[in-house]
């Protein structure tokens, strides 16, 4: 497998599967999940997701990318950042793999992540960087193309350093 950064937007990814930062109830919301929802089409995600009855951190589950570009879109629920010693790290390792173990299962080979949990839900991004890179790296999985997807230079120059050093590459 290979793990790449780029700079840009999670909707505009062109790769079999797209990853969402949702909440537990799937019911749409800001940041990447309003943008997913917004480019995907509202109505229809919003059905969509609504069929699955939820999802629980650190778990991950699929719908149709229905006008994206991915034929899928992988939602999976990080943890809210509560200082570190509430197991945010085991469940945002949690998501990486739940979210590739639902694209083998989709026959998914290339999936873009955004920068679970980083947002709204406030971990350091450089720490979730490092567990993003290295649980990518130390998961068996048929998928073979990883990009990550930086929305802002500085995250993008944490992924590009930490890929440097662990084997993986930047681009773009
Ligand atoms: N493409 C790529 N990255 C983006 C984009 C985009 N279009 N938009 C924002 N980011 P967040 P979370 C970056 O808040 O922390 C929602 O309301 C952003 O800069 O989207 O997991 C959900 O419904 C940040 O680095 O996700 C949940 O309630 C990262 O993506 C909650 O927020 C994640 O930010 C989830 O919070």
């Amino acid at each position: 497998m290979r793990v790449e950064a780029v700079l840009g937007d999670i909707t505009r990814q062109d790769v079999d599967a797209i990853v969402n930062a949702a909440n537990e109830a799937l019911a749409g919301g800001g940041g990447v999940d309003g943008a997913v929802h917004r480019a995907a089409g509202a109505r229809q995600m919003h059905e969509a997701c609504a069929r699955l009855g939820g999802c629980a951190t650190g778990d991950a589950k699929a719908t149709p990318g229905f006008a994206l570009k991915a034929r899928w879109v992988v939602h999976t629920v990080g943890p809210r950042w509560r200082g570190g010693n509430a197991g945010e790290e085991q469940a945002l390792r949690s998501c990486y793999r739940r979210c590739l173990e639902v694209a083998d299962e989709l026959g998914a080979r290339s999936v873009a992540f955004p920068a679970i949990s980083t947002g709204v839900y406030g971990y350091p991004p450089r720490q979730a960087a490092e567990v993003a890179v290295t649980t990518l790296l130390g998961t068996e999985t048929k998928v073979e193309l990883v990009r990550l997807v930086a929305f802002d230079q500085a995250s993008f120059d944490i992924y590009r350093e930490l890929l440097a050093s662990h084997g993986g590459r930047a681009g773009q």
